[in-house]
């Protein structure tokens, strides 16, 4: 069922710990809510850059950190707030109608995505103010 307002949400993933090192694993429709459709990752990110800046009209995800950190701020169209990964047992559940904007990559930071569709430039807003909009018109 499509929820009609956007939210984001700490998930964190089991971790088996053994002398050898950890070890995390996700399962889609078990400890995410989607099945997995996709998986993404952003590397040689430089520490100045700028990613996101963009919501999507249905597309669910889970960011994590892998390694190193950054940072994730989010606006639902009504407030916002911010989110630092830096642990890559715990990813931040992003819900559909949420902009986001990434920044502050630490040196080698590695993002992983899970995604619960395939990759589609139509299913992205990419002006705020149409991303405003559409909220609004859920809201009434
Ligand atoms: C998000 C953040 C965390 C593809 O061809 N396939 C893909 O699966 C993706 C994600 C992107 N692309 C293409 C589209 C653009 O030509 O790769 C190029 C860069 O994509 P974008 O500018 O959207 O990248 P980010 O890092 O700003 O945003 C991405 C996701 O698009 C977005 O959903 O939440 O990572």
């Amino acid at each position: 069922m499509t929820q009609a307002r956007g939210f984001v949400r700490e998930i964190e993933l089991p971790q088996i710990h053994d002398p050898r090192g950890d070890l995390t694993f996700v399962e889609g429709g078990n400890h995410l809510p989607f099945d997995i459709r996709r998986v993404y990752y952003l590397y040689n990110v430089p520490v100045d850059a700028k990613r996101g800046g963009h919501a999507h009209k249905e597309l669910e995800q889970v960011v994590f950190a892998l390694s190193g950190s950054f940072r994730i701020k989010i606006d639902d169209g009504t407030s916002r707030s911010e989110y630092w990964l830096r642990d890559p047992r715990k990813g931040l559940h992003i819900s559909r109608l949420v902009w986001r904007e990434m920044d502050s990559f630490s040196q080698g930071a590695v993002c992983m995505v899970l995604a619960s569709l395939p990759y589609d430039e139509a299913d992205y807003f990419r002006c705020y103010e149409e991303f405003r909009a559409a909220v609004s018109r859920e809201m009434r």
